[in-house]
């Protein structure tokens, strides 16, 4: 059993072979000083863990649930299925297949009543992932909401500048 950390944001992951593209929302979160609880548990091979890793989430504090998985992935499925906290599903790509397109499909079809939010395939998704996270976050937490606003903000500036050096 990992030793027990407490977070308020934790990121589960179908596979180990998913760490290096979850390793985009690990350090998103940690950009705004988020340490976040990283556990591989699976819908198919660790049911049992997995549920109850979702059933006990909310009591230890957790808040968001981000779960990533590849191929048929129905982990976020059954994060959604055993908790009420929200959970963010990450389509994750297969070394083989439609190209994450799978995982998509697999993530974001819930049936009505059971939501889950899906987001991009792979890196992309994982970050913003981190990204959104913060921002239901951020909805009570004014410390959060500013720094969120100066990531934005930054990032604006960022493109400006970009666009500027293009056409100096
Ligand atoms: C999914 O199957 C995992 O999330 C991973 O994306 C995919 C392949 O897993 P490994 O065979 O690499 O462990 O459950």
């Amino acid at each position: 059993m990992p030793r027990a950390k407490s977070s308020p944001v934790a990121i589960v992951m179908g596979s180990d072979s998913d760490l290096p593209v979850m390793e985009a929302c690990v350090e998103q979160l940690k950009e705004f000083v988020i340490d976040p609880i990283v556990r591989v548990l699976s819908a198919h091979r660790t049911p049992q863990a997995a549920m109850e890793f979702a059933s006990t989430a909310a009591d230890k504090g957790i808040k968001v649930i981000i779960a990533a998985a590849g191929m048929a992935a129905h982990l976020a499925g059954a994060m959604a299925a055993n908790s009420q906290l929200p959970i963010i599903g990450v389509p994750m790509q297969a070394k083989e297949g439609p190209c994450g397109l799978d995982a998509l499909l697999s993530t974001v079809q819930m049936p009505p009543g059971i939501p889950v939010a899906s987001i991009a395939i792979g890196k992309a998704g994982a970050k913003n992932a981190g990204i959104f996270a913060v921002q239901i976050l951020a909805t009570s937490d004014a410390g959060l909401a500013k720094k969120l606003t100066d990531f934005r903000r930054k990032q604006t500036e960022k493109a400006l500048q970009k666009d500027a050096e293009l056409n100096a």
